[in-house]
Parts: C-alpha cells; sequence; structure tokens
C-alpha cells in the first residue's frame, strides 16, 4: 500500500496538537478500519489462532531494525520526537515508509501520570459533579486518545511493520475480570474515563473502543528478544499466547505484573522456549517506571526501559550484538 509521507506527517501533526479529541468522523473510521486489521493481520506476522482470528503473538522480521517504544501515556510530543528521530538511516517515520524499519509499542498509551497529577486533581472535581463541566477532563481525553489515534493512524499506514501492544491502561471500561484489573491512581483514572467517554461519545463507542483494546497483540518474538507490555507473571508457551482470546488470563499474565511478582525463573524459561540457542538474549518491557535509561531484573535478562520523566526507546538491529549500553538511549537528550 503505497502512502503519502507529506499528508501523513501533516494528520499525525494535526492529531498531535489537537487542544480537544480528534474530530468523531476520524475517530469511527478509524476504529472501523483498524480493528477488523488487526483480528486478521498478515499470518506470517500474526499467527492465527483456532478459530481464524489474529493471535496474541507477533514474530519479527529479522532484516531489519526494531525500534522499542516503552509506554505512552498520552505524550503526543514523544510520539511526534520518535518519529522525526533519526535512527541512523533517517528520520523513523521514513524508515517504516521505505520498509527498513519496524517499531514495538510495549502498550499504555492512556492516562497521562505524574506530568497530569495536577490535572487528575482537577479533572476529579468535575467528575465529582458528574462532568458538568469538563475542561480539564476534557484536555486529559485529547492527550490519551490523541496518542492512540496516531498510533491507528501508524497501525492502518503500515500493518506489517508497525505493532502496539496491550497494556493494562488499555481497559476503557475499567473492568475487573479475567484480563483487566480497574485502574486508579492519581485519582480514579478508569472510572473517570469510561464515565466521561459514555457521556460524550456513547456506549456504542465505548463497545468499539473496548474491542479495539482487546484485538491488539500481547508478545512479540524477535531475532534475539522478546517483548511484552509488563514482565510475565509465569511461563507461558508459544500455544498459549496465539490463543490468547480464549484464555484471558494470559492478558493478564504478560500486562500487569509488578516487580518482584514474577515466579523465578519465568524469563529465562520463555526466551529458553522461544529462542532456543541464542545466546545474549534479552526479554523487553515497560509498566513499571525505572530511574535513567533501564533497569535489569531476573538475572539480567529483563530489561525495562520505562522512564517517564525521559524519551527512552530502545533500537535492535540485525547486524549488531545487543548490548544494552548502546541500543537504549533517550532521544530527547540526544538533541
Ligand atoms: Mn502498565
Amino acid at each position: 500500500m503505497a502512502v503519502d509521507f507529506a499528508g501523513l506527517m501533516k494528520t499525525l501533526e494535526r492529531m498531535a496538537n489537537l487542544k480537544t479529541i480528534p474530530p468523531r468522523e476520524i475517530l469511527d473510521d478509524l476504529l472501523d478500519t483498524v480493528t477488523p486489521l488487526l483480528n486478521s493481520e498478515n499470518p506470517l506476522v500474526r499467527p492465527l489462532d483456532r478459530e481464524g482470528l489474529s493471535g496474541g503473538m507477533l514474530i519479527l522480521r529479522q532484516d531489519i531494525p526494531t525500534l522499542i517504544i516503552p509506554d505512552l501515556h498520552g505524550r503526543r510530543d514523544f510520539m511526534m520526537d520518535f518519529l522525526n528521530w533519526n535512527y541512523g538511516s533517517g528520520p523513523v517515520l521514513e524508515g517504516l515508509l521505505k520498509d527498513e524499519l519496524q517499531i514495538v509499542c510495549v502498550g499504555d498509551g492512556f492516562h497521562t501520570e505524574k506530568r497530569g497529577a495536577q490535572r487528575w486533581q482537577e479533572a476529579f472535581q468535575e467528575y465529582a459533579l458528574a462532568f458538568k463541566r469538563h475542561r480539564h477532563m476534557d484536555r486529559e481525553m485529547a492527550d490519551s486518545m490523541g496518542v492512540m489515534v496516531m498510533v491507528m493512524l501508524l497501525k492502518r499506514s503500515f500493518p506489517d511493520n508497525f505493532h502496539f501492544l496491550k497494556g493494562n491502561h488499555e481497559n476503557i471500561k475499567n473492568e475487573n475480570n479475567l484480563s483487566d484489573r480497574s485502574f486508579g491512581k492519581y485519582a480514579y483514572e478508569g472510572a473517570m474515563v469510561r464515565e466521561w467517554v459514555e457521556i460524550f461519545l456513547g456506549q456504542d463507542f465505548l463497545n468499539d473502543w473496548s474491542d479495539f483494546e482487546n484485538a491488539l497483540p500481547i508478545f512479540v518474538q524477535g531475532d534475539r528478544f522478546l517483548i511484552s507490555h509488563a514482565e510475565p507473571l509465569r511461563f507461558h508457551s508459544r500455544e498459549e499466547i496465539i490463543e490468547y482470546r480464549s484464555d484471558r488470563t494470559i492478558t493478564f499474565d504478560l500486562s500487569w505484573t509488578g516487580n518482584d511478582q514474577s515466579e523465578p525463573g519465568t524469563v529465562e524459561a520463555m526466551l529458553n522456549a522461544f529462542l532456543p540457542g541464542v545466546v545474549n538474549s534479552y526479554y523487553f518491557g515497560g509498566h513499571r517506571p525505572v530511574q535513567n535509561l533501564y533497569l535489569t531484573r531476573a538475572g539480567g535478562r529483563y530489561v525495562q526501559i520505562h522512564n517517564p520523566e525521559r524519551e527512552i526507546v530502545a533500537l535492535v538491529k540485525p547486524d549488531e550484538e545487543i548490548d544494552l549500553d548502546m541500543i537504549i538511549k533517550d532521544i530527547k537528550q540526544e538533541g
């Protein structure tokens, strides 16, 4: 599919700068096209489950670099920054366009974190009065939905080379079930988002957005690395992950694990099972914030790269050894 670079960049910039949520016709059009795309991806990239739907696991190309992007949490500026970042062979968006680069976002597009703490307090006052006034919550939703609309635009433009995993914040219904848990940290983020969407966009929209979230993949196999949103809670096989739609606990196990919650040996067992014989292999994730560029767990094999204060990326190239101090960068600091 031919993608118009200038046109796409212009649309992305527009979405990055909107002070409101994107226009309804854009949201509906994206949901109508991207969810079906996620349910029937190229089976070489995302093997099908027994029902013939795309499974939970992506298998990356081995001939081009992979850019791993940690939790976005409404950071539209981070999205634009990494799309414009020169990864060594030109800007990232151009690499996607030329089919020379693939991107994996580890999930969590929704809910601004600490930098939005004050606004969450203001928005909570609005929520307490049933969003009779809603200026602050509108701005929060502009950030969260803006990021995800940019994700959908990129997925639709580069279906085989752009991927976004489901994080625990991709839970617009704020559900408590096998795969998801409701969320509240700086306020009642999960409940506030759900109510805002029900009031201003409606129940059908809420259902459509939830369907989109649940069609997202949850796990990546690269040539020398694996990725999921969080550290795996316990071992899951290739077959189990592909069949993730019929056992929703697998989604939970790969997206909610806190530090020191993973069963000992899980990361190593999964690296051995998915990448047998590969030396110097790593499992990347986001979810729990780190200081500086990265932190390792699981005997140095699990690598956390989510620092909310910085713009961290990991760039794995097919012909270069994975040296964590070389491949993990702060693109903002780089200029
Ligand atoms: Mn998370």
